[in-house]
């Protein structure tokens, strides 16, 4: 497919060539692009529908995340996607009603406890580490619970409701599964024993920092389901809530769940994930041996991201979009909380610093080599990776890592408003070329999409759902994928 199609662009340009050499830019790069983008263009209404002139192809939301900042090596360090371990063992036990007692005393439900709180991350230990979830109040949010592993990545950890029973205690009755809906295990009171899932994580790197976030669907379970059929409807977008951000509090010295070998400790961290500050919408424990210690957060970094997904033109009909992935990430800054005192939990001040913008190519799933330029400075080419070949598609096969590093570069220049990035795609043998493909105009057909760096990026030869693209027709058809 991808010769046939590059031998007849090629031959016509040689016609042009041959019977209008008056006219200086007919053997133009341009021309070439100008041909395969009509066809493109016609694949694309084909399949999406006929295009809005006012559709533009941004869909992210501007949304501000933080992030701890590295305790030593690099925070994007994931080399390969062997390397991204988040390999973990899940099974369930027995919480004990004194696990439930020590919650409730501490976390009184309607009371603002955020004094109990700081900003904290997680310190990766020598042994393992479980997480457990202990109690799940009653709100009609839906959410998933995440963890950030500096130099590893992204991985959710636990949906609402998931596996998730309880019943009174000193009851000996069946235990009650807790929905994913409004109802949570308040409405009886407590204490409760819960039977509860276990995710045990070994193998992280140690000394790495662990953050914790919920991803909260504010609509609820069916705001949630319209996420999972168009992520990039910027209405179901979820936000973030995250123990870096004082949306989640700690507290140490918890009882240990039963029948543990002498040696292990317990947190329990209170999650809040709307504004009245109780922090027991979810409450979840870590238990190790020890468990890994909390440390107050003194420096996060704030930033806004996109990710561009791109067809390259090795073919004009297959939108998997994912012969480029890359991610922007800009409007950083370091921000230091400066503390009056070792323990106090709200610092005393607060530093701004601006950090660049920096880039992140996640996957490279086409066959030819490509250019990513800022403005008109190349910043970004993949045959300058040395230990893959041009041809050699990476990370889009099923099993993608969405947490992989192929390479990184200064995306000093960028602009998000303009979105000012391109690609040049270099064709290869009796067809060579180079193909700029630009940010699309409003109601042309796109090669390049901005989505929210959450979005998953298709495999190979999956058209991205006709869902996603919101042309005229489209948005009429039930044809999907
Ligand atoms: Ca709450
Ligand atoms: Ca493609
Ligand atoms: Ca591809």
């Amino acid at each position: 497919m991808i010769k046939k199609n590059f031998l007849v662009f090629g031959s016509m340009a040689v016609m042009g060539l041959a019977f209008m050499s008056c006219s200086k830019d007919l053997y133009s790069e341009d021309a070439v692009n100008e041909l395969q983008d009509a066809t493109y263009a016609a694949n694309f209404e084909k399949r999406y529908g006929k295009i809005d002139p006012n559709q533009t192809w941004d869909f992210t939301t501007g949304e501000t995340t933080y992030s701890p900042v590295s305790s030593g090596s690099s925070t994007r360090a994931v080399a390969s996607a062997a390397d991204a371990n988040f390999d973990h063992t899940e099974g369930s036990m027995t919480i004990q009603k004194e696990v439930s007692e020590f919650m409730f005393n501490k976390l009184p439900k309607g009371v603002d406890n955020s004094a109990m709180g700081k900003r904290f991350t997680m310190k990766i230990g020598e042994n393992d580490f479980t997480i457990v979830p202990i109690f799940q109040g009653c709100a009609s949010y839906f959410w998933e619970l995440w963890m950030y592993v500096e130099g590893v990545g992204h991985q959710k950890i636990w949906t609402k409701g998931d596996d998730l029973k309880y019943r009174k205690a000193g009851t000996t009755g069946e235990f009650k599964k807790v929905g994913y809906g409004t109802d949570g295990m308040k409405s009886d009171g407590g204490p409760y024993e819960v039977l509860a899932p276990t995710y045990t994580y070994d193998n992280l790197p140690v000394g790495a920092s662990m953050t914790f976030y919920l991803r909260v669907w504010t609509g609820g379970h069916d705001q949630y389901l319209k996420f999972q059929a168009n992520p990039l409807d910027e209405s179901n977008y979820p936000i973030e809530k995250s123990s870096v951000d004082l949306k989640m509090l700690d507290i140490q010295e918890a009882p240990v769940p039963n029948g543990l070998p002498e040696g292990y400790t317990a947190t329990i961290i209170g999650c809040e994930d709307a504004n009245d500050k109780d922090f027991e919408d979810l409450v979840f424990m870590v238990y190790g041996m020890p468990v890994p210690p909390t440390q107050r957060v003194e420096k996060v970094v704030e930033e806004k991201s996109k990710r561009y997904i791109m067809e390259d033109l090795g073919d004009t009909d297959d939108f998997d979009f994912n012969d480029v992935v890359f991610d922007i990430y800009y409007d950083r800054k370091l921000i230091t909380y400066i503390y009056n005192n070792a323990d106090d939990a709200e610092p005393s001040d607060i530093k701004r610093e601006t950090l660049s913008n920096l880039g992140v190519v996640r996957a490279a799933g086409g066959t030819l080599n490509f250019n990513i330029k800022i403005g008109d400075k190349s910043v970004w080419a993949k045959s300058n990776v040395t230990s893959i070949k041009t041809t050699d598609m990476v990370n889009t096969q099923n099993g993608y890592n969405a947490n992989y590093v192929l390479g990184e570069f200064d995306a000093t220049g960028y602009n998000a408003t303009a979105n000012n990035v391109s690609v040049t795609v270099e064709t290869r043998g009796d067809n060579e070329g180079v193909f700029v493909i630009p940010f699309p105009k409003k109601g042309t057909a796109p090669k390049i999409v901005a989505v929210p760096v959450i979005t998953d990026w298709m495999t190979e030869r999956t058209k991205v759902p006709t869902t996603w693209f919101k042309t005229e027709s489209a948005s009429d058809s039930q044809s999907n994928e």
